[in-house]
């Protein structure tokens, strides 16, 4: 008898996915896709965890990979569909290093996002820039007058327990939270 059965699974390509199952005794099991037998292969894990929890691992999902999964151990078998979603536009367009930030915060599907907007607006020449810049860690020796307004657009990461906001710097950068900065020229 199975404990807990597989469960239909939905994902987007690119991710890994696993199929689960609990059985109430230790056995040899075989899995199946589409009916045929299938073994360890680089993007396939096979594993079974405390002699009684199944599972199989797809890694870096694709299209193909679509399909019937089944189990089966001793006289009992279990079965559920895999469903791959395609990537969405705006992730496909990604940099490929964005997008393997993307991904991998899809494998836990924990990624929260926030934006913030901060407008520094002030009198001319008190030092709304530099401190735009300072905040962004940038070097504030050539700041010049703003002519107008300047927006900035800046991506990166808040640690909520320090709430310390780590601008770029190559492997910081995000692309999950984003930080509208906007500075102002009062006349
Ligand atoms: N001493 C000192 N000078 C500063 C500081 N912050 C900025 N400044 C200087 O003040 C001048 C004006 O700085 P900005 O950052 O351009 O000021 P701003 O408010 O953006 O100026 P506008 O864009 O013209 O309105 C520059 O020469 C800066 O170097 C500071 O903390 N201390
Ligand atoms: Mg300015």
């Amino acid at each position: 008898m199975f404990k807990r059965p597989l469960e239909n699974k939905t994902i987007m390509e690119g991710v890994d996915v696993s199929f689960e199952c609990e059985v109430e005794k230790a056995d040899h099991v075989a899995w199946f896709k589409d009916g045929d037998r299938v073994y360890p292969s680089s993007r396939l894990k096979i594993e079974t965890l405390d002699n009684t929890v199944h599972k199989l691992t797809i890694l870096q999902s694709k299209f193909e990979d679509e399909g019937k999964y089944s189990m089966r151990i001793s006289d009992i078998s279990s079965c559920a569909e895999l469903d791959v979603k395609e990537m969405p536009d705006a992730v496909k367009q990604m940099s490929e290093y964005d997008r393997n930030i993307f991904l991998e915060a899809a494998k836990s599907g924990t990624a929260v996002r926030y934006y913030i907007r901060v407008m520094i607006v002030g009198q001319s020449g008190v030092g709304k820039t530099s401190l735009l810049r300072r905040l962004m860690n940038k070097d504030i020796k050539d700041v010049q007058s703003t002519d107008g307004i300047n927006i900035e657009v800046k991506t990166c990461r808040i640690n909520l327990k320090t709430e310390e906001w780590i601008f770029s710097s190559g492997k910081f950068i995000s692309v999950l939270d984003y930080i509208l900065l906007v500075t102002r020229k009062t006349f």
